[in-house]
């Protein structure tokens, strides 16, 4: 951390506007806006009604003091918006400035675009959705990976990239405690703990397939990975989406991103059945599918531009892109099990209020996501579904 660095109220943060951003030197309104679970986010608004969004990042996650975590992360989270920026320009936020003595950055206001999860919640449908976030999953995904990407330049993103940090809670919070519950930091609901503990917490075949995913994600630099890609990470409107907080960016294997928006998704999916909203359950199924069938077309497609000297052998590229689908689903397993059983929970889940429905739609949930880490024949977006039908 510089030694200039504090963190910034409200007022500091109008005068470091005023100071520094065109446009915003005169009188200007702040609010804090963030609901996320670690940084600070001010909406500034200016006199002609411009505004513009300052996120700074705090020694200690909003979640809990006890995350004590280095400022880094606004580096992390605006450097790898602009490398997004070079791939998809249109699907995330403009960065306007970056401060790394105070680890903040500014950024564009996406005023007329709300947070996805906020919009799935009230069902809400998106017609755009699958093709914008297949593209921002294959462009970003696909061209950082060795097979795109000059090796030595890969190395250096490696090394900017490198999240010790925040790869830790990732580690802890999705692949080891839901499992063992090492930090007693679990919050089972009601009605659930016994079937949790004999579902999850007794099952030590479960737990050694998670410990080799955890082991593929401590080891498997494929590509820039975001990090956090849920329909919280999602700004949306009718017309397209912003894709944001990728504080917890770095080289790991890319099923890590897909099975994450898989299972978020998968959230919506039990949600809906839960409320009854059958119409909304077909739309999910529907971008389920659309989603991933338009990431491999993309995915393949890009691959196909590879100079990498070995892609002379196509079914190196194939065998790659069943790789990724197997660990999509599989990490989307690991996903669902930890937004239930974990400290990090989802709204889709926990708005569900009537307690019988909540159970039901948990005991759901952990049995898709088992099957999904158990079962290695869950390799297909097709068999993904027939799993969801199952329950
Ligand atoms: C302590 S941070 C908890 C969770 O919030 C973030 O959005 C990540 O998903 C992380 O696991």
């Amino acid at each position: 951390m510089y030694s200039n660095y504090f963190l910034m109220s409200n007022e500091d943060v109008k005068k470091y506007v005023q100071a520094k951003i065109e446009g915003f030197s005169g009188e200007v309104q702040c609010q804090e806006i963030g609901d996320g679970n670690l940084n600070y986010v001010f909406r500034v608004t200016n006199a002609s009604g411009a505004s513009i969004i300052v996120k700074q990042a705090g020694p200690q996650a909003r979640i809990s003091e006890s995350f004590v975590l280095s400022t880094d992360r606004n580096r992390i989270e605006t450097e790898a918006l602009l490398l997004e920026a070079e791939y998809t320009p249109d699907l995330v936020p403009k960065i306007i400035l970056f401060d790394q003595a105070m680890s903040c950055c500014v950024m564009e206001d996406l005023r007329d675009f709300e947070i996805m999860r906020k919009d799935l919640m009230t069902f809400k449908t998106f017609d755009h959705f699958a093709d914008n976030i297949s593209t921002f999953m294959a462009e970003n995904l696909i061209r950082t990976t060795d097979f795109l990407m000059n090796p030595i330049k890969k190395k250096q993103l490696q090394k900017q990239f490198i999240n010790p940090e925040l790869c830790e809670i990732t580690e802890h919070l999705v692949y080891t405690e839901p499992y063992i519950d090492f930090k007693k930091q679990n919050i089972l609901t009601k009605g659930n703990e016994e079937f949790i503990h004999n579902f999850v917490y007794n099952d030590k075949e479960l737990h050694i397939k998670v410990a080799k995913l955890k082991q593929q994600f401590l080891t498997q630099g494929q590509t820039l990975l975001h990090g956090d890609l849920h329909t919280g990470s999602i700004f949306i409107n009718e017309k397209t989406l912003k894709v944001i907080d990728p504080e917890f960016a770095f080289y790991g294997p890319i099923g890590y991103d897909v099975g994450n928006l898989v299972a978020n998704l998968t959230f919506s999916w039990l949600r809906a059945l839960a409320f009854n909203e059958s119409a909304y359950v077909h739309w999910v199924e529907e971008a389920l599918v659309d989603t991933m069938e338009k990431f491999e077309f993309k995915a393949r497609a890009i691959l196909k531009e590879s100079s990498e000297q070995f892609t002379v052998y196509e079914e190196v590229a194939e065998e790659f892109l069943a790789s990724v689908l197997r660990d999509t689903f599989a990490i989307a397993g690991l996903e669902i099990n930890r937004r239930i059983i974990g400290l990090a929970k989802v709204a889709d889940m926990t708005t569900i209020n009537h307690n019988g429905a909540r159970i039901l739609a948990e005991r759901r949930g952990l049995s898709i996501a088992k099957e999904c880490i158990k079962n290695e024949a869950i390799t297909s977006i097709s068999r993904y579904m027939q799993l969801l039908l199952k329950y």
